[in-house]
């Protein structure tokens, strides 16, 4: 059994609030909400952190993204506005090394972030 959290999810060994999932990808709910709506979208396969997508990941890491953006669309915020954040290594916030795209929305976001 892994013990990475977020492969434990995607395999449905852990409980989590999923809004969206396919072959490729899973999109669920984050635990401690940073905005009204945080969800995060994973590749299904371990991938530690964004550097170590291959180039033959492109169309994956596109996937993470169109996720979100239609996750965004299908809350009705494409609008009004949402963040997306990949938080990649320690110094720039990444405490879970399972690679997820963070979808925030619902309130405004300050520039630059802390
Ligand atoms: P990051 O700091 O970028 O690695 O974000 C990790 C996020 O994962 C953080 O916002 C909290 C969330 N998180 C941690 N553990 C769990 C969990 O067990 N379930 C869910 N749904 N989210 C979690």
């Amino acid at each position: 059994m892994t013990d990475c959290l977020f492969c434990r999810i995607a395999a449905g060994e852990l409980p989590a609030d999923i809004v969206y999932q396919d072959d490729d990808v899973v999109a669920f709910r984050d635990l401690h909400p940073q905005a009204p709506h945080h969800i995060l979208v994973i590749p299904r396969r371990h991938v530690a952190t964004v550097n170590d997508f291959a180039a033959e990941d492109a169309e994956l890491i596109g996937k993470l993204v169109l996720t979100a953006r239609d996750i965004a669309g299908q809350l009705g915020l494409a609008e009004d506005g949402y963040r997306m954040n990949l938080n990649t290594n320690e110094k720039a916030g990444q405490t879970v090394f399972h690679v997820h795209l963070h979808l925030l929305a619902g309130r405004e976001f300050g520039w630059p972030p802390g």
